[in-house]
């Protein structure tokens, strides 16, 4: 598969479930044309080709491959065994598709909410992150939208203080949990192979701890609203935090 070139991944560029997409693809050195959209406007072609509103979606020839597991999981069966995310022995596969999940489904969402939480009031600046390499027509549109897309995100995402203050006690108890496996000593989460499980993590908790080397050029922590810094750094200052920002500038690009 490497070196196809008619590989296409439809993304909104800075959602962390499309990094870990294009993190896969990446990794296998997979040649693939991204094409990425503002939110709300990415619907026509996400429903067009899965039926559904979610990104990533990527789609090889006829075949058409939504959420981000389903892709990592797809794309390994590519992969040469030094390069594969999911481990051949079952019992360890299970850990890392259990570690996938937890990570996927409650860091993910967490950290996107205190994303949104933080960005409400700066609809400007958060537009010149998310639309980078998206059409021009749509970042005119945005602002004609707005209400709708404001809407849509209460709806979806709810960043009221509240979700976001419970949701940040969810993520300090999951890194403390990380926290305990990275003190065994290993390499990786899970032993000497990285896995999907730390390319999970890395990417769900990328929001947190604002990692260089993301698909996107991502505001450094001082440009971030004032509110949001404290709880960079206090991220960032964790054994976890400070394994992600390492797997960000060493096993990105590696290929
Ligand atoms: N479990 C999915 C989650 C994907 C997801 O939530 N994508 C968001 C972007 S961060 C999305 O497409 N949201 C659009 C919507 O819900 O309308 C995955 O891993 O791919």
């Amino acid at each position: 598969m490497a070196g196809k070139p008619c590989i296409r991944l439809i993304t909104i560029p800075m959602s962390h479930y499309c990094e870990k997409a294009r993190w896969g693809l990446e990794r296998l050195g997979i040649e693939y044309h991204e094409e990425r959209h503002l939110q709300v406007f990415h619907y026509p072609r996400t429903f067009w080709f899965s039926g559904g509103p979610n990104v990533p979606v990527l789609i090889d020839g006829v075949k058409v491959v939504h959420d981000s597991t389903a892709i990592l999981e797809y794309l390994d069966s590519y992969a040469d065994a030094d390069r594969r995310l999911y481990p051949l022995d079952s019992g360890l596969r299970q850990q890392v598709s259990e570690l996938e999940d937890l990570f996927d489904e409650v860091l993910g969402v967490e950290s996107r909410r205190w994303v949104y939480y933080h960005f409400r009031s700066r609809p400007m600046q958060a537009l010149r992150t998310a639309g980078q390499g998206t059409p021009l027509i749509e970042r005119l549109l945005l602002p004609v939208i707005y209400p709708l897309f404001v809407l849509l995100i209460n709806r979806l995402i709810n960043p009221s203080q509240r979700a976001v203050e419970e949701g940040l006690d969810k993520v300090r108890a999951l890194v403390k949990t990380t926290d305990s496996l990275l003190a065994e000593g290993h390499r990786y989460l899970l032993g000497d192979q990285f896995t999907a499980a730390d390319l999970s993590l890395a990417c769900m908790l990328a929001p947190l701890v604002v990692p260089r080397n993301y698909g996107i050029r991502l505001p450094e922590p001082e440009q971030m609203p004032v509110a949001a810094r404290p709880v960079i750094d206090e991220f960032r200052a964790t054994a976890t935090g400070a394994y992600v920002l390492k797997l960000f500038a060493t096993e990105k690009n590696t290929v």
